[in-house]
C-alpha cells in the first residue's frame, strides 16, 4: 500500500521569529510568546523526525509574520509541487519565497495564477481525491486553477465548503488513514465526507481537528484529552505537542509544515 496521502519522506518548516506577534488572527487572544512558540515548534519538529522523515527548517522570513505557517504556501504531491496564491494579501510573498525552496526537491513546480486565490490550509488530500474548501481565503477561481494544474497528474479535485467563521477547511478536519477522517461535528454535518469513515472530535474539543497523520504518528495539539483518548482507543499512535501560541494566530498542526515525498516514493520506516 502506498498511502501517499500520509506517508512522507520529508517535511519543511520555517522558524518562528519576533514577527509572529503581528500575525493575522480572527480574534485577539493576546500576543504569542516567542520563546514558548519556539519550544512548541522544536517539539513539533522532533515528533516529525521521530518517524524517520527528514525535516528542513527554513530561516524566518522578515516582513512576513505568518510565514511560520508554511502549509498555506504550496501543495506538495509526489509528482510535483503547486505554489498557492494566498487570499490574505500579506501572505502572497510567502508563496513566492517557497518556490525556489521546493525547486530543490521537484522537477515540476506549477503555480496557481490569478485572479483566483487558494491557500494550502483549505486542501485535504486523501488517497482518492483532493478536497478543497471554499473559504474567506480560497475562492472558486483558485480551486479551478488547481483543478486544471493537477488534472495531468490524474487527481480529482472536489470543491467543498469551509464552515462560515472557520479559517481553513483543515482547521476542522484531518486525514487519519486511507478511509478515515477526523472532523468537527459542524463540518461532518455538511456531508462532505460521505463515503469516508468519520471520527468526530469530542464536544468542546473542536480545535483538536487540526491534527496531522504523518507516517505512523497522529500529531495532535495538546489539551484535548477526550479526543486523544478516543483516537488512541481506535489504534492511532497519538503524539501531542503544545500549540497554545500558534493557536493565538489560528494555527494548528497542519499549518506548521509542508509534508512531501518528492520524486520516487521513498520507503519510510514502519513502526507499530
Ligand atoms: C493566518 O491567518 O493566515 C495565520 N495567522 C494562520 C494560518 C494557519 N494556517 C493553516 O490553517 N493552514
Amino acid at each position: 500500500m502506498v498511502a501517499r496521502s500520509y506517508r512522507f519522506s520529508r517535511a519543511i518548516t520555517r522558524a518562528p521569529d519576533s514577527g509572529i506577534v503581528d500575525g493575522l488572527r480572527a480574534v485577539d487572544r493576546g500576543a504569542p510568546d516567542l520563546d514558548l512558540f519556539k519550544q512548541h515548534h522544536a517539539d513539533y519538529i522532533a515528533a516529525l523526525r521521530s518517524t524517520g522523515a527528514t525535516v528542513t527548517t527554513l530561516e524566518s522570513l522578515a516582513g512576513f509574520p505568518d510565514a511560520v505557517f508554511v502549509e498555506d504556501t504550496a501543495l506538495c504531491l509526489p509528482e510535483g509541487a503547486i505554489i498557492m496564491r494566498p487570499g490574505a494579501p500579506s501572505r502572497l510573498g510567502e508563496a513566492s519565497a517557497m518556490a525556489p525552496v521546493l525547486a530543490a526537491y521537484y522537477d515540476a513546480i506549477l503555480k496557481v495564477d490569478g485572479p483566483g486565490h487558494i491557500e494550502g490550509g483549505d486542501i485535504l488530500t486523501t488517497e482518492r481525491e483532493i478536497l478543497v474548501g471554499r473559504s474567506s481565503r480560497t475562492d472558486a477561481q483558485g480551486i479551478d486553477a488547481l483543478r486544471r494544474l493537477v488534472a495531468s497528474w490524474d487527481y480529482e479535485v472536489r470543491e467543498v465548503q469551509t464552515p462560515p467563521g472557520v479559517l481553513h477547511f483543515k482547521t476542522d478536519c484531518a486525514l487519519l488513514d486511507e478511509e478515515t477522517i477526523l472532523a468537527t461535528d459542524r463540518l461532518a454535518a455538511t456531508g462532505c465526507f460521505d463515503g469516508y469513515r468519520v471520527i468526530q472530535t469530542s464536544a468542546g474539543e473542536e480545535a483538536a481537528a487540526n491534527a496531522i497523520r504523518f507516517n505512523d504518528i497522529l500529531l495532535m495539539p495538546a489539551g484535548f484529552p477526550r479526543t486523544a483518548d478516543h483516537l488512541s482507543s481506535e489504534g492511532y499512535n497519538v503524539r501531542e505537542v503544545g500549540n497554545s501560541e500558534a493557536a493565538k494566530l489560528d494555527g494548528g498542526m497542519s499549518c506548521l509544515s509542508l509534508r512531501l515525498t518528492p520524486g520516487k516514493i521513498l520507503p519510510v520506516p514502519q513502526k507499530k
